[in-house]
C-alpha cells in the first residue's frame, strides 16, 4: 500500500495553530477568573505533525496492514493516537456497577480541571454503558466506547492533485479500555506537565496530559476496519475523535484528521492454510513443521497469528480451522489426520515455549493498553 500526503496541510496547520492560540488564551484567561473550566482539546494526531521532534524510529502515520486472521474476514489495521492539545486534561474515572457479583453497567465521569493554580475537579457523567460479561473476563475497568470512530471514505478523482471525499464506505467504533500518555505530543502546548501524569491503564484515575498523546498499536483489539469484499483502491482513512461528543472540549471541531491511502485489498483466507491453497490441511501442517522457529515477515509462511515468528501459536490456529476451506476450493477432498500424525509434535512444542516467551520479551517494548 502506499502513502500519500495528508488532506488540506495548509488548512491543518492553520487550526491548529488557532487552536493552540485560543488554549494559551483559556490558559491566561482562566488564571484570572477561579473556577472556571479548563477543558481538554482532543486531536487525531496525524503523520504530517510527525516529522519534527518524533523520536526516532516513531512514525504517526496510520500505517497498516491487512489482518487475515480472522476466517472469511479482511481487516485493514492502522495505528492511530489521540493528542490533547487544550488547557487542561482529559481525566475520566468510573464506576462499575454489579448484580449478584456480575458486572453489569459502568458509568463513567469526566473530571474537569478548575482554574486557580488548584488540584480541583468537577465531576461531569459522560454516561453510563453496558458492561458485557466477556469485558469482565478482559480487563475488568475502564469501557468507554466510541471514543474514536475509524471510517473509510471514497475517494473521487476530480482533476486536480487531491481527490474529493466521496461517500463513507467503511466504519469502526473504536472501545478504549484504558486512557494514558504513552507519548508525548510534539508541539508545543502551553500547560504541558514536564512528564506524563497518566502512566497505568490500570489506575483508578485516567486521562491524557495537555501535550501528550494515547497511542494505539495497530495490532490491539478494535484497531482496524473490514474491508472484506473492498475493491482495491484508494480510500481517505479518517481518524475522528468522540464522534459521539461525550468529552467536553475547548474545541469540538478539530476532531478528524484524514490521510489518502491506496489499499490492495487481499482477499479473505482462513488461517492456517499456510499454502494459500484454499484449504488448511496437512500440507499446512508440513509448512510450520519445515518453518518452525523461523522468524518471517508477518503473515507469511505459517505465520498464522501474525506475529512474525512461527510457533506452537500457529500450529494452534492451524488445529482449530483444520479441514476449512474456502468457497472457491470446496472441490478439496481432505482426509482427518490420525492423532498419531500430530502427538510427536508435543515435544517440540514443550520446547517452544521459552523461544515465544524470548521473543514477545525483546519485540513489546511499548506499553500495551486500548
Ligand atoms: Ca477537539
Ligand atoms: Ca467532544
Ligand atoms: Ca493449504
Ligand atoms: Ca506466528
Amino acid at each position: 500500500m502506499i502513502w500519500l500526503p495528508i488532506r488540506s496541510d495548509a488548512a491543518r496547520w492553520a487550526a491548529n495553530c488557532l487552536v493552540l492560540a485560543f488554549a494559551a488564551l483559556s490558559v491566561s484567561f482562566s488564571s484570572r477568573c477561579d473556577g472556571e473550566d479548563l477543558l481538554p482539546d482532543l486531536i487525531a494526531w496525524d503523520h504530517d505533525l510527525s516529522e519534527e521532534g518524533s523520536p526516532p524510529g516513531l512514525d504517526i502515520v496510520y500505517g497498516g496492514y491487512f489482518d487475515t486472521t480472522v476466517a472469511g474476514r479482511v481487516l485493514y489495521r492502522f495505528r492511530a493516537a489521540l493528542a490533547n492539545v487544550g488547557a487542561g486534561p482529559l481525566q475520566v474515572v468510573e464506576q462499575t456497577a454489579e448484580e449478584n457479583g456480575v458486572k453489569t453497567t459502568q458509568t463513567i465521569t469526566q473530571q474537569i480541571l478548575q482554574s486557580g493554580g488548584g488540584n480541583t475537579f468537577r465531576d461531569r457523567t459522560i454516561g453510563t454503558f453496558d458492561y458485557p460479561p466477556e469485558v469482565v473476563n478482559g480487563f475488568g475497568h475502564l469501557r468507554l466506547p466510541g471514543l474514536a470512530q475509524y471510517n473509510l471514505y471514497e475517494a473521487i478523482v476530480n482533476g486536480g492533485a487531491t481527490p474529493d471525499v466521496g461517500s463513507q464506505v467503511r466504519s469502526n467504533d473504536k472501545l478504549s479500555m484504558g486512557i494514558v500518555d504513552s507519548i508525548a505530543y510534539n508541539q508545543p502546548v502551553p500547560g504541558k506537565p514536564p512528564s506524563s501524569v497518566y502512566d497505568s491503564a490500570d489506575a483508578d484515575v485516567l486521562g491524557i496530559s495537555i501535550g501528550y498523546a494515547d497511542l494505539y498499536g495497530a495490532g490491539l483489539p478494535g484497531q482496524w476496519i473490514d474491508v472484506t469484499d473492498l475493491a482495491s483502491g484508494q480510500y481517505w482513512l479518517e481518524v475522528h475523535v468522540d464522534p459521539y461528543d461525550r468529552v467536553l472540549e475547548v474545541d469540538e471541531l478539530n476532531n478528524t484528521s484524514q490521510i489518502l491511502v491506496d489499499l490492495e485489498v487481499p482477499v479473505a483466507k482462513t488461517p492456517g492454510d499456510n499454502n494459500d491453497d484454499g484449504v488448511v490441511d496437512l500440507v499446512d501442517y508440513v509448512v510450520w513443521r519445515n518453518t518452525l522457529g523461523n522468524v518471517v515477515a508477518t503473515g507469511t509462511d505459517a505465520d498464522a497469528n501474525r506475529d512474525g515468528i512461527i510457533t506452537s501459536l500457529d500450529y494452534e490456529v492451524w488445529k482449530t480451522n483444520f479441514g476449512q476451506t474456502t468457497p472457491e476450493s470446496s472441490e478439496s477432498q481432505l482426509q482427518v489426520p490420525e492423532p498419531a500424525a500430530i502427538v510427536p509434535m508435543g515435544a517440540l512444542l514443550a520446547g517452544l515455549v521459552l523461544r515465544v516467551t524470548r521473543s514477545r520479551d525483546l519485540s513489546a517494548p511499548r506499553r500495551a493498553q486500548y
